[in-house]
C-alpha cells in the first residue's frame, strides 16, 4: 500500500532513507534546511516541500533523520504534529529519546525512537537493521512500511530502549576496532602482510571468538564467572606477556591497557580465579 511519508532531514543517511521509500512506490515529501539536496530525490519524484512544517503536513509518517536532537527540536519546533507518527532516526543518548517521546506526546502525535545499525549505502539492502522502541502501536502500524529501509525490529515501549542498544553494539564495534588496530601495528612492526594476516589469521579468529559471547552473556545474567576456558590469572598473565612484547617491538599498547587496568584490579581483589565475564562486576 503506498504511503504519504516525510523525510526531514537529506544528509547522507536521510537521503538513503528518502530513496528507498521512493523506490518501494511511496509519495515522498521531502524536506532539508540546505535545500538543494532535495534536487536528487525531486528527480526520482519527491515532492519537496519548503519548510518543516510544510513537510509535516504532508506526511502521515513523519521520518527526521538529522545531525542530533537539538536539531531534531529545531526541525519539528513550529510544525503541527498533531495525529502524525514521528519516527527519528537521529543518534542520541537514551535521556534524550525520553524526552522527545514526552514532547512530541504534548502535541498531540506518537512516537518511535530508531537507531540504524547500518551505513547508508546498506539502506534497503540485506544486513541493514533498525531498533526502534517506544510506540508499540505505531509500530505495528508502520512495520511493513518501515522495512523497506532497513529490517525492522521493535525492542520495547521505554523510549530510550533503541538508543541504549544501538549504542551497546557501537561499544562492541570500537573494541573490535581498537584490538584489530593494535594487532595491525604488531604485524606491521615486524613487516608481516597485513591484508595476508587480517583475512586469512584475525577474521577467522575473531568469528570464531565471537561465538563465546553468548556463552559470556548467560554467565554475567547468572552471577556466575566459573569458567572452564581461562581464568583471570591466566589472562592477566597473558596481558602482561602482550604488553611486554608490544613495547619490545616499538608499539604502544595505548588501546589495551585500559583492559589490563580492569584484569589487575579484578585480580588483585583476589578473584584471579573467575573468568573474563566477571569483569562486567568492574564496570
Ligand atoms: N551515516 C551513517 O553511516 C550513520 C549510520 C548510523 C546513524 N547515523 C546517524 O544519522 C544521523 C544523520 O547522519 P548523516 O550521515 O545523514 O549525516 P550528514 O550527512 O552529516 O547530514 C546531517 C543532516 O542534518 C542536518 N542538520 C544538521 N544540523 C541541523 C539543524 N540545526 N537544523 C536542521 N538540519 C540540520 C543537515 O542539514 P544540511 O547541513 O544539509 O543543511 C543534514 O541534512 C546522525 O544522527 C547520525 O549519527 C548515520
Amino acid at each position: 500500500m503506498s504511503e504519504n511519508i516525510s523525510v526531514l532531514g537529506l544528509g547522507l543517511m536521510g537521503a538513503a532513507l528518502a530513496e528507498s521509500l521512493l523506490a518501494a512506490g511511496h509519495r515522498v515529501t521531502v524536506w532539508n534546511r540546505t535545500p538543494s539536496k532535495a534536487d536528487p530525490l525531486v528527480a526520482k519524484g519527491a515532492t519537496v516541500a519548503a519548510t518543516p512544517a510544510e513537510a509535516v503536513e504532508a506526511g502521515e509518517l513523519v521520518i527526521v533523520c538529522v545531525l542530533d536532537y537539538p536539531a531534531v527540536r529545531q526541525v519539528l519546533e513550529g510544525a503541527s504534529l498533531t495525529g502524525r507518527v514521528i519516527v527519528n532516526l537521529t543518534s542520541g543518548r537514551p535521556s534524550e529519546a525520553g524526552a522527545m517521546a514526552s514532547w512530541v506526546a504534548e502535541h498531540g502525535a506518537d512516537y518511535l525512537d530508531g537507531g540504524i545499525m547500518a551505513v547508508p549505502q546498506m539502506i534497503a539492502k540485506p544486513g541493514a537493521l533498525i531498533l526502534y522502541s517506544a510506540s508499540q502501536t505505531a509500530f505495528d502500524r508502520y512495520e511493513r512500511t518501515l522495512a523497506v529501509m532497513a529490517e525492522a525490529r521493535f525492542v520495547g515501549t521505554d523510549p530510550g530502549m533503541a538508543a541504549l542498544l544501538d549504542l551497546a553494539m557501537l561499544t562492541g564495534m570500537y573494541g573490535q576496532i581498537a584490538g584489530c588496530l593494535e594487532a595491525a601495528a604488531l604485524v606491521t612492526s615486524a613487516k608481516y602482510p597485513l591484508k595476508q594476516f587480517t583475512a586469512s589469521l584475525l577474521v577467522p579468529w575473531l568469528n570464531a571468538m565471537a561465538a563465546l559471547q553468548v556463552h559470556w552473556a548467560e554467565a554475567i545474567e547468572a552471577g556466575d564467572h566459573a569458567t572452564q576456558v581461562s581464568n583471570l590469572e591466566v589472562n592477566r598473565a597473558g596481558m602482561e606477556t602482550l604488553v611486554a612484547a608490544f613495547r619490545e617491538q616499538g608499539v604502544k599498547p595505548d588501546l589495551l591497557l585500559p583492559l589490563k587496568a580492569v584484569i589487575d584490579r579484578r585480580t588483585a581483589r583476589g578473584l584471579g580465579h573467575e573468568g573474563l565475564s566477571g569483569l562486567v562486576e568492574e564496570l
